[in-house]
């Protein structure tokens, strides 16, 4: 991915933003209340420390904004090509019956479900902002059944700290944190604007997490893995691993 200039500038305007009297402040704060984001040792590790803690502390019960209905946007863009492979358009010719989400790692009760036991699920629907980091975004309604309660199904062992989802996509997976993951706004969908969830926008079933970027709402996500640790996981991309907004 080519994003990694307008990264740079991001984090780079943000640390400047702080100083270096203010990074060292927040450093040493965000290291007493256990904020330090999982990609602190990178190339961007003061900036992404100071946004990760800055936000954890200031929202860490913060909901994103939900709109009303009128808000809607006509033209919803679907970003990137859906999969091509013989697999997914087989499951696509068949209503998606066979489509899969596997939970493993660490929990209690490793799980498969259907879109049919999805759907079972108390559903949750939320009118909210999809923004890319490129600039563009639109307002849809994302309906769904919450991240936290499929977890709860499989039962979380307390020694997790992440949820690592991966699409059908090999190259798009990504990961949150437990604070996003149990939060009641983020959401596993197989529904938008009324209708199943189209493919180009992520059918059947994607990751909405809308206090983050848009590049942390995956689509095709077929694979739930709980997990301590990001290491063996860590996006390819050159994206900040906390995109909260
Ligand atoms: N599997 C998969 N998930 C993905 C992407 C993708 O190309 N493939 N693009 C990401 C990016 S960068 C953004 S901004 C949003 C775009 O969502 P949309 O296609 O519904 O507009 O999906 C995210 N999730
Ligand atoms: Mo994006």
């Amino acid at each position: 991915m080519s994003n990694l200039s307008r990264r740079k500038l991001i984090t780079g305007g943000l640390t400047a933003a702080a100083g270096a009297a203010g990074l060292a402040v927040a450093a040493r704060l965000a290291n007493r209340y256990g904020l330090i984001p999982p990609d602190s040792g990178s190339l961007y590790g003061a900036g992404a420390t100071l946004t990760y803690a800055s936000q954890r502390l200031l929202t860490r019960h913060s909901m994103a904004r939900e709109f009303p209905r009128s808000f809607i946007s006509k033209n919803p863009f679907p970003n990137g090509d859906p999969p091509r492979d013989a697999g997914f358009r087989r499951l696509e010719a068949g209503g998606f019956a066979d489509w899969r989400l596997s939970v493993e790692g660490m929990v209690a009760r490793p799980a498969s479900f259907s879109l049919a036991d999805l759907k079972s699920y108390p559903q949750r629907s939320q009118i909210t902002h999809l923004a890319c980091e490129e600039g563009w975004s639109f307002i849809a309604e994302w309906t769904g059944v919450a991240l936290s309660h499929v977890l709860d199904v499989a039962g979380i062992l307390p020694q997790a700290k992440y949820v690592v989802y991966f699409s059908v996509q090999r190259d798009w997976w990504d990961s949150v944190d437990m604070a996003d993951a149990l939060h009641p706004q983020t959401l596993l969908t197989y529904g938008m604007n009324g209708a199943d969830l189209p493919v180009g926008h992520g059918g059947p079933l994607r990751v909405r997490v809308p206090r983050q970027l848009g590049y942390k709402s995956i689509k095709h996500v077929s694979r739930l893995l709980v997990t301590d640790s990001l290491k063996e996981y860590w996006p390819e991309s050159s994206y900040s691993w906390y995109a909260g907004i």
